[in-house]
């Protein structure tokens, strides 16, 4: 979507009510973002910002997401104090620019809530991996993160999302928005459906665990997708994890799901060619190598059980996710044209079925660590 220049416009008026370093000299829309409206905001010092218009039908207490932001940036910061990194060297998390009053965002005259943070100087990320050693890369950036987070006591943290990942919740929803829909079936909706009728049973996989005590509630990213992995332009080194919205208590196996079905899809998640999509083993091998060498400090045995499933679920709760916003009108995910969702779903379930026809060599994977 472009803005309309009277459109940013009206965004240059936003940007003057925070306290930039220097003049702002530029200001134009940025990134893929289903949800928020993000713009990069460049100074005359070439310095860069996010100004972001949070999205806040999803973010219904948008400043419970500023204060998990600012808790989250503190606890890191201090943590890198009292403890350098000695691989890498380099990590940084990105930091809140106030407002002219010293507030943490600002709502404008149309009532809509607006941020900026710091955009990580000289860093890059990627829609799609490109070898094995940048899949490495991207296994340690979360790692580290979750590394990081390990000890912030999850009773520091609001829950900003409610039902975020609860598979059960979204199969849930589907079913009511199937039962009212006036999208008129086709082959690719009938499909959807089929596919996810034989696999109602396994939804609760995680949830159950939990419930059970078997598996922990910790701080998760919440949606470590691989372009919220931030790299060193010149030494292609991961050094920070972008897009914090969704920081909050969870399991870090939504986490690990989410990186790796959007780390293995060579495709991205945005093809048409949905028929080509499958889940690429080598680069999840790697992309595991690099989490579980900094990872390995904190995961539980009964963590490494259900890794394998987490994989699979939460490309498939993905599939349900932007299936049920097709049935519904697209209320939820930013679309291009009416089937968008209806294509991302083919495309999430596609790379479902292609981990579950390679669950035996993931578990044997898994298992070496
Ligand atoms: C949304 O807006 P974005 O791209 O950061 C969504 C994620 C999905 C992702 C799929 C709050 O994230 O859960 O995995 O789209 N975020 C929310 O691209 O629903
Ligand atoms: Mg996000």
């Amino acid at each position: 979507m472009i803005s309309s220049p009277s459109s940013l416009v009206k965004v240059k008026n936003i940007a003057e009510k925070f306290r930039f370093p220097s003049q702002v000299t530029q200001i134009r829309e940025y990134g893929q973002g289903n949800i928020n409206h993000t713009y990069l905001v460049t100074l005359d010092d070439e310095k860069a910002f996010i100004l972001q218009r949070i999205n806040t039908q999803v973010f219904q207490q948008p400043e419970l997401v500023m204060a998990n932001m600012g808790i989250l940036s503190e606890h890191i910061e201090q943590k890198l104090q009292e403890q350098p990194l000695t691989h890498n060297s380099r990590w940084e998390c990105p930091s809140i620019v106030l407002t002219q009053d010293g507030a943490d965002y600002h709502i404008c005259d149309a009532g809509n809530f607006w941020r900026v943070i710091s955009f990580i100087s000289n860093s890059q990320c990627f829609e799609t991996i490109t070898n094995a050693e940048q899949a490495s890369e991207v296994g340690y950036g979360l790692g580290r993160f979750h590394s990081l987070v390990s000890d912030l006591p999850i009773s520091k943290l609001a829950d900003t999302l409610e039902g975020f990942h609860i598979t059960p919740n979204y199969l849930q929803d589907y079913q009511r928005v199937l039962a009212e829909t006036t999208i008129t079936s086709s082959l690719e909706s009938n499909y959807c459906q089929e596919f996810i009728k034989d696999r109602a049973d396994w939804v609760d996989i995680l949830e159950n665990a939990k419930g059970q005590g078997i598996l922990q509630l910790r701080t998760i990213h919440g949606d470590p997708k691989i372009n919220n992995i931030m790299f060193d332009c010149d030494r292609q080194k991961a050094i920070a994890m972008i897009d914090l919205d969704t920081v909050k208590p969870g399991l870090v196996h939504y986490d690990i799901g989410d990186c790796l079905r959007s780390g293995c899809n060579l495709l991205g998640e945005e093809t048409k060619q949905w028929q080509e999509v499958s889940f690429d083993i080598e680069l999840a091998k790697a992309i595991l190598e690099g989490y579980f060498e900094i990872a390995q400090g904190f995961l539980t045995t009964n963590d490494y059980q259900y890794i394998y499933d987490a994989i699979a679920l939460i490309a498939f709760e993905l599939g349900l996710r932007f299936f049920t916003d097709y049935l519904a009108g697209n209320v939820y995910f930013k679309v291009n044209y009416p089937e968008h969702n209806l294509m991302r779903a083919l495309v999430q379930f596609q790379l479902t079925a292609s981990i579950e026809s390679q669950e035996k060599l993931l578990r044997q994977i898994i298992a070496c660590y």
